[in-house]
């Protein structure tokens, strides 16, 4: 199934709850910078809802997975258009009450993002590990463990697992005021976040979870960027909060 987004087809995927066919609650789940919608951690959250009773939307974002573009064309403008376009495709769905927004890493900081745009229409927000550092490392000029120059960024910032990344991605992250965001959104959030992350620093799952004023936080002790050791403690987080959230 594709999302249209001005034309670019965002491949994505809907699951519904085993047997139900009442209006339901719908969580939208957003990968990572070069992450895809089949990832086992994705997979796990979207499970974890679906044994809720929840819907499940995991969309393919732009240059990612089996959607359009190229991957050194994204940017984290293209992206927050590809959310408001699944975030409006979920709500044309006639069987959808709420709807929940989840994202790992920069599919994270792409929940905070999107949750402000939206701030009227999601429910509560899921910042997973959220990658929400890019924005000031961009502003620095340090990205994918490379440095630039961030006043003349240049063509390409660099390469991760073997793809090249425009420098346009730098200027376009440059742009973004995470905490603006933040301050702009007033709903319950969840942050998860494993104290061994060797590629988004804990303290910023910390620091985003004081930022909000309706936040909890879950540490996951000991686990890695895509919680290697203990993924069931994350779904078990998941789990727990959305229950909660439910029930209100
Ligand atoms: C970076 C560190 C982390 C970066 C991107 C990420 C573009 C995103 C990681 C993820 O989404 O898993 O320097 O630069």
């Amino acid at each position: 199934m594709y999302i249209l987004d001005d034309g670019i087809r965002l491949n994505a995927k809907l699951d519904h709850p085993q047997g139900s066919s009442q209006k339901q609650p719908l969580l939208i789940i957003i990968h990572g910078f070069t992450g895809h919608i089949e990832e086992r951690h994705i997979i796990a959250v979207a499970e974890t809802a679906n044994a809720l009773g929840m819907a499940t939307l995991r969309a393919d974002m732009y240059g990612h997975g089996h959607s359009d573009g190229a991957f050194e064309d994204h940017n984290l403008f293209k992206w927050q258009n590809n959310a408001l376009a699944i975030i409006d495709y979920a709500r044309s769905l006639p069987f959808v009450s709420d709807i929940y927004l989840a994202g790992h890493s920069q599919g994270g900081l792409m929940t905070m993002l999107a949750g402000a745009l939206k701030q009227d229409v999601i429910r509560g927000l899921l910042p997973l590990s959220p990658a929400w550092m890019i924005p000031e490392m961009a502003r620095k000029g340090e990205l994918l463990g490379q440095t630039f120059d961030p006043v003349h960024v240049p063509e390409y910032i660099g390469e991760w697992h073997d793809k090249r990344l425009k420098g346009n991605y730098a200027r376009v992250a440059q742009m973004i005021r995470v905490e603006d965001a933040i301050e702009r959104y007033d709903g319950p959030v969840l942050i998860v976040h494993g104290d061994a992350d060797e590629t988004v620093p804990y303290e910023y799952g910390i620091k985003a979870a004081k930022l909000y004023r309706h936040s909890d936080f879950v540490t996951i002790p000991g686990d890695t960027h895509c919680y290697d050791y203990h993924l069931e403690m994350v779904t078990e987080a998941v789990h727990d909060w959305l229950e909660r959230q439910l029930t209100v």
